[in-house]
């Protein structure tokens, strides 16, 4: 695989500071030379150029840094529609505001050559709230709404190219969702699994039925991966930390079936906040995960379905 790095260093999307040193904590913690090790191409192309603010209308609702966060979904979607020309893109957050972008981009992209598009949002947050509905006014819980073409971004967010299927989305990990987000994500086709559902029904079995439906449409799967959904003792680098989330199991297991797939096309690490951290365990983990996804495994052998 032809990896490419991609940094968004952002982090006006959410409220604690640090968030936008994610792209180098995890070059600095040995992303491309993990990646290197299973055999992969790896360039790093760089952080997106900072933009100008972007002109936007005032806002009856109390939107934080709209001008910019506005402004660096456009250039992300722009630099993720270029680096899906071909390889692997991985976008480095930043919060995941920057995920408005590089899913936007990708879907630009899948719906020029007429390729289904899937998203995998592993979060415990379903950043699925519009701009009208969001009480904190931190952008980076906009993005999935924004991208399924929820009412109320036109003339704030960049216009869509081409908004994403619901019934192609599939969050995993939530454990904080808002009302609104619920009452939302109620009559909407998106597949929302909370904990409670992964403690059930198993992470796997959740996972495997959503692959099958990917693999059945012949489609392209991009994974969001919200730093925070693992459990924060795991994984303390993050600024909206929230208890009870994925075990270091469960996280390796999704990964190790994302690679078996064969289906995954890009992928975004988002949340990461090196401030945070402790001893970078946060960071490595994130490294590690990656790897997982992208090929490593103990033992080398394929495991027999
Ligand atoms: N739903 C809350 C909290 C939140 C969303 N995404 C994160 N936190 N990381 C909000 O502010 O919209
Ligand atoms: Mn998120
Ligand atoms: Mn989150």
């Amino acid at each position: 695989m032809n990896c490419k790095l991609i940094s968004v260093p952002v982090e006006q999307g959410q409220p604690v500071p640090g968030c936008a040193l994610g792209p180098e904590a995890l070059k600095g913690a040995g992303l491309a030379d993990a990646l290197r090790e299973l055999g992969h191409e790896v360039v790093d192309l760089g952080s997106v150029p900072t933009p100008q603010p972007r002109v936007v209308p005032d806002h009856p609702n109390h939107l934080k840094f709209l001008p910019q966060v506005s402004a660096w979904v456009e250039v992300t979607a722009q630099a993720a529609y270029e680096a899906s020309a071909d390889g692997f893109p991985i976008f480095l957050g930043g919060d995941h505001s920057i995920s408005a972008g590089s899913v936007s981009g990708l879907a630009r992209r899948a719906a020029e050559n007429g390729q289904p598009l899937f998203v995998l949002w592993m979060d415990a947050h379903s950043d699925f709230h519009t701009l009208d509905t969001t009480t904190s006014g931190n952008l980076h819980g906009v993005p999935l709404a924004y991208l399924c073409g929820l009412p109320g971004f036109d003339g704030y967010f960049p216009p869509l190219a081409a908004p994403l299927a619901q019934e192609r989305v599939c969050i995993l990990g939530l454990r904080s969702v808002d009302k609104a987000e619920r009452e939302a994500l109620v009559v909407s086709p998106v597949r929302a699994y909370d904990m409670s559902e992964i403690d059930r029904k198993g992470i796997g079995p959740l996972l495997e039925a959503f692959l099958d439906e990917v693999r059945a449409a012949n489609g392209l799967l991009h994974v969001s991966f919200d730093v925070d959904f693992l459990d924060p003792p795991l994984a303390p680098g993050v600024g909206t930390p929230v208890q009870g989330g994925a075990t270091f199991r469960e996280a390796h297991l999704a990964m190790e079936m994302l690679y078996e797939s064969g289906l995954v096309t890009s992928l975004d690490v988002v949340e990461l906040n090196p401030t945070l951290d402790e001893r970078g365990r946060t960071a490595g983990l994130a490294i590690e995960l990656v790897g997982s996804l992208l090929g490593k495994t103990i033992t080398g052998k394929r495991r027999a379905a």
